[in-house]
């Protein structure tokens, strides 16, 4: 695809999603300048186009728009703290993984230094960037965002969540809660299987069928957490505190630890005692609500 008409990009930290990001920039014609911590990590990129910066002022000065994915929100303050003059009249794109609090504290940082900040929260693995299931997450500057939507279209589908610098953070940490909570579940039933010879692999079609019937009854437990309405005249909450004991005394007979499952059972009792146990297990979501630390 022809550059000329692409604005440049710079990419800092070529881990295996920064590798993926200028991958996705040059696939989309945009001239592309690569800088990492250490030296070596942009050969293959350099190969395809890119420009490898010998610093990171280099890599900075280079386009109008930066865009850093390193390991944490040390990792990018480390990086831009000694450089930040360079960042003036620029926009700096953050998809380091954080915190909407490390978000909005570099937003605050950014516009300190004269630059455009946009933070956000990538939703894919590396070999999806580029691709419309990849879904980026951003928030902040909404001008910023509006300048450079053309260049975050190379990345995969971008969602923009506002002005709020910390609102992707917070949708991403959120979408990964849900994960985690999948991925903890998924462990404990294949264990369980598992301590009777079953393979991971002959039972997880039923996990996958049953996740999906349970999935298409988020949107109606959306509309209880919303409403604060959380009656129900099917399954409540204490015939599944109930039976939630079983889960824990079957695991045990079966040698499978309950660090994964032994939470929600105390989250069911605690609903259990609120007076809560008519209601649908929904209401659960009342008791997780605590005061900002
Ligand atoms: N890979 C994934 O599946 C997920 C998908 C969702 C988003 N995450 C987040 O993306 C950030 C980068 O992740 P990554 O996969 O690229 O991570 P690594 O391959 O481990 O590469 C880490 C890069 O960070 C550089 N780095 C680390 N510490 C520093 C530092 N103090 N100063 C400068 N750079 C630093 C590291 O450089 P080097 O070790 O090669 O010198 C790599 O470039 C991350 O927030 C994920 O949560 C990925």
């Amino acid at each position: 695809m022809a550059a000329d008409n692409r604005s440049p990009v710079t990419v800092i930290g070529l881990g295996a999603m920064g590798r993926a990001l200028a991958g996705a920039f040059l696939d989309n014609g945009h001239p592309t300048t690569v800088w990492n911590r250490t030296a070596g990590k942009g050969g293959e990129l350099a190969g395809r186009g890119a420009t490898v910066a010998a610093t990171v002022t280099e890599a900075i000065t280079a386009s109008p728009l930066t865009v850093v994915c390193v390991l944490d929100h040390r990792a990018v303050r480390e990086v831009l703290d000694p450089v930040a003059g360079s960042l003036v009249g620029r926009t700096l794109v953050n998809l380091t993984n954080g915190t909407p609090c490390q978000a909005r504290e570099t937003a605050r940082w950014a516009a300190a230094h004269g630059a455009d900040y946009v933070d956000g929260g990538i939703m894919a693995v590396p070999p999806m960037i580029g691709r419309p299931e990849s879904l980026v997450l951003y928030s902040g500057s909404p001008e910023a965002f509006t300048a450079h939507e053309p260049a975050f279209g190379a990345l995969g589908t971008a969602l923009y969540l506002g002005a709020d610098a910390g609102r992707a953070s917070l949708y991403d940490i959120a979408l990964l809660s849900a994960m985690y909570g999948m991925f903890g579940g998924f462990f404990h039933a294949v264990a369980m299987v598992g301590t009777e010879k079953v393979p991971a692999a002959e039972f997880t079609p039923l996990v996958v069928s049953w996740l999906n019937a349970m999935i298409a009854g988020l949107p109606a437990m959306a509309k209880a957490v919303d409403s604060g309405d959380h009656s129900t005249a099917d399954s409540n909450l204490e015939m599944q505190a109930t039976a939630y004991v079983n889960l824990l005394d079957a695991s045990r007979d079966q040698g499978v630890s309950t660090e994964l499952v032994e939470p929600m059972r105390e989250l069911l009792d605690r609903g259990v005692t609120a007076g809560r146990g008519g209601g649908d297990i929904s209401a659960l979501i009342d008791l997780l609500r605590t005061e900002p630390t």
